[in-house]
């Protein structure tokens, strides 16, 4: 995903659809004119799809920018004393909640905050009411099966499959550092097997991995196109790439995985704040949340009205960790983990 400056100017068919049908579900027309800046960590067809639509609704000149979860959070730490951002929309919930600790986003309850899952309300509640969450999906593998049967090898189906030395050089993963997805993934494995063990599994896996990529999804991406073999990815990020008719699978880990909480915060000094709130509350809205899996998009959306892709994974089929977002989501333990990989494992020779 590469930062850049869209402009609302495509209108694709679907995104017509979409303003048509939001128009007339909301009565909304372009009854005000005005301008919020969004730094925006979905992928490009997602951040375009919103972008278009609310720019065509409401008027509003929509003026965004496309960073990676933790890119996002480096800008917004960047620009603390100038703010320049109204909204960051999406990205893994842990770093938004580091925003909200940091002083970096505005406390907003939504008065539809009830129309949200426990979930979503719950990441609410946790930072002062400093974000809220959008979206969750889970983390998992992604694996081109053409590609492995090529190499003779088995989809592997557990996080122990992963460290075995015959996928030594076939798999990809983001480094935690820059990516959200990543840094899901260490703190899902220090939940899961606690520190001292989930770091000597981070040094076995680091015997494996080929790459550590700068996005999250670059990984999925490569598997897709027989780049490499195996990723660890956000599941949900899948369908999109088969969509596209490119060869590739997901799995969750037997042993159980995480989850994120994709989440969207008002920055504190916006510019642009009336804006920036319409925009919040519009896109807690099931009409809002829909665009996802119109734009290829495919994790479970927060508002309990919004109708749910039959893509979209099959949570009851998952083993989930009890992931504790509150603590892996704290500045200072985020820091630390990030500090603790790069310095015990992303050193190591491979
Ligand atoms: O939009 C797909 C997705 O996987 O990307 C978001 C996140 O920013 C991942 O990027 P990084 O790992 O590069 O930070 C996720 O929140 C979202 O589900």
């Amino acid at each position: 995903m590469k930062p850049g400056t869209i402009m609302a100017s495509k209108t694709p068919s679907t995104v017509t659809k979409l303003i048509a049908s939001f128009a007339l579900l909301t009565g909304t027309c372009a009854a005000f004119s005005q301008q919020v800046n969004i730094i925006c960590s979905v992928q490009a067809e997602h951040c375009n799809m919103i972008s278009t639509v609310y720019a065509r609704v409401t008027g509003a000149k929509v003026n965004m920018s496309l960073k990676g979860s933790g890119e996002a959070l480096a800008q917004l730490i960047a620009e603390k004393d100038n703010p320049k951002t109204d909204i960051w929309y999406g990205g893994t919930g842990d770093p938004h909640l580091q925003a909200a600790e940091m002083g970096l986003s505005l406390e907003y309850k939504s008065p539809s905050l009830p129309q949200l899952y426990p979930w979503a309300q719950q990441q609410a509640q946790q930072s002062g009411y400093k974000t809220v969450g959008i979206y969750t999906g889970p983390l998992g593998f992604g694996y081109n099966p053409e590609l492995l049967a090529k190499k003779k090898l088995a989809v592997p189906k557990s996080w122990a499959d992963l460290i075995k030395p015959e996928y030594k050089g076939d798999i990809q993963v983001a480094n935690p550092a820059s990516s959200g997805t990543a840094y899901t993934m260490l703190a899902t494995l220090v939940q899961l097997m606690g520190e001292d063990k989930a770091f000597d599994y981070l040094k076995a896996l680091h015997k494996n991995i080929s790459q550590y990529t700068r996005s999250g999804t670059g990984p999925i991406k490569a598997v897709a196109r027989g780049e490499t073999a195996v990723s660890i990815s956000f599941v949900h990020d899948g369908p999109g790439e088969k969509m596209q008719g490119f060869p590739v699978e997901t799995i969750t880990p037997s042993e159980g995985t995480g989850a994120e909480i994709g989440s969207m915060s008002i920055m504190k000094g916006a510019r642009n704040l009336e804006a920036a709130k319409k925009f919040y509350e519009w896109a807690i809205t099931p009409a809002a949340q829909e665009m996802a899996a119109a734009a290829k998009q495919f994790q479970l959306p927060s508002n309990k009205a919004t109708k749910v892709d039959p893509r979209i994974p099959d949570f009851k089929k998952i083993k989930f960790i009890n992931y504790d977002y509150a603590k892996y989501g704290a500045s200072a333990e985020r820091r630390r983990l990030i500090a603790k990989w790069e310095k015990d494992v992303n050193s190591l020779p491979r």
